[in-house]
């Protein structure tokens, strides 16, 4: 979807930045469309990458160009592909090449100018969900009706599938603490770099927010978890990607003092604002403007405590069209502009109030 055509169509729509994913989620896979966000099945979305080739400077350098000379700015890559970091998600015997690879990869970003890596720091990924009419008018979504918990095989990690040949067993789990060790070490490791060439790592919930999914222990399922993550090494090289929808469906705390507490730090990178109807295990998304989220209240969260950071659509549901994907995404982005447009003029007239 990085074409020419498309970068035309974000500007048109009023966006200023795009933030590229990489990592084709439906490489091989049985469920490939552009204009379906990625469910899958027991099996995942798709194949991984390859592993012997991390993105190139000469590839970033031209995402970047293309880009600009849309009249764009390339505000993140989001995503590292399975293939490139599989054993370090799973502590496997790659982990120490393969960290490597993601030390190499955020030089590159640093090299391009591309100034935010984002990641999933997730085992099972963003998997169980299911798709159905479940936004206005029958447009349709993705949601959870209910938890899913088919072991993750072997060969598979963050919802792809990075072995083939890997025999058909089940991945045997590891402990919430085990995998926090992980994290730990990867951010370790990647940091300095990140902050040696002015790159940083921005970390997504998963998605969905469940303490367990196949299996598997998830990382940061409520929103006070974030707190853990920034500790382990602080300073601005160690962000959030805050998902809005993703906190939402959080069963604990509360999604706009968790945007209050996050962005009043400066950790957070960049902004997924959607919207969504419940809390896992059964929540669905929903179009941005219905659904349990104040967008208006999250928005003024966001620029009382001075964020001057990126807010991307994330998804949105399919509207009924020629162009499902690009549809939804435009009414997101009309929206969140005559937002953002309501703030700029109320704030103009306070101060035309005050200073008259
Ligand atoms: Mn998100």
């Amino acid at each position: 979807m990085l074409t020419e055509e498309n970068f035309r169509f974000a500007r048109q729509a009023g966006a200023t930045h795009v933030v590229a994913h990489l990592v084709d989620y439906f490489r091989d896979g049985a469920h490939a469309s552009i204009d379906n966000q990625p469910t899958g099945d027991d099996r995942g979305w798709g194949r991984a990458g390859d592993p012997d080739r991390i993105w190139s400077l000469e590839e970033l350098r031209m995402l970047k160009q293309a880009v600009n000379a849309a009249g764009l700015e390339l505000a993140a890559i989001e995503n590292f592909d399975p293939a490139h970091w599989h054993d370090v998600l799973l502590d496997g015997p790659q982990k120490a090449k393969q960290l490597e690879n993601l030390k190499e990869i955020i030089r590159r970003l640093g090299a391009t100018g591309i100034p935010v890596m984002g990641y999933n720091f997730s085992l099972t990924g963003v998997c169980g969900r299911t798709v159905g009419p479940y936004a206005r008018g029958q447009a349709l979504s993705v949601g959870m009706e209910g938890t899913f918990d088919k072991p993750m095989p072997k060969g598979m990690v963050w919802n792809m599938i990075y072995d083939p040949q890997a025999p058909a067993e089940p991945q045997p789990p590891v402990t919430h603490e085990e995998l926090w060790r992980r994290l730990e070490e990867f951010l370790r490791v990647v940091l300095p770099v990140a902050e040696e060439v002015g790159v940083r790592l921005a970390a997504h919930a998963e998605d969905p927010p469940l303490p367990t999914m196949r299996g598997q222990p998830r990382l940061i399922y409520q929103p006070y978890m974030y707190r853990r993550l920034l500790a382990i090494y602080p300073g601005p090289a160690n962000a959030i990607e805050l998902c809005v929808g993703t906190l939402a469906e959080m069963t604990e705390g509360d999604v706009y003092e968790a945007v209050d507490e996050y962005s009043r730090r400066g950790a957070v990178a960049y902004v997924h604002l959607r919207n969504v109807r419940g809390k896992v295990p059964r929540y669905r998304e929903t179009f941005i403007d219905e659904g349990d989220v104040d967008i208006l209240r999250i928005l003024r969260i966001l620029k009382r405590n001075g964020f001057d950071g990126v807010i991307i659509p994330d998804h949105t549901p399919q509207m009924s069209c020629a162009a499902p994907w690009h549809a939804g995404m435009a009414h997101a982005l009309g929206y969140i502009r005559g937002l953002l447009e309501t703030l700029e003029r109320e704030e103009n007239q306070c101060s035309k109030s005050l200073f008259p």
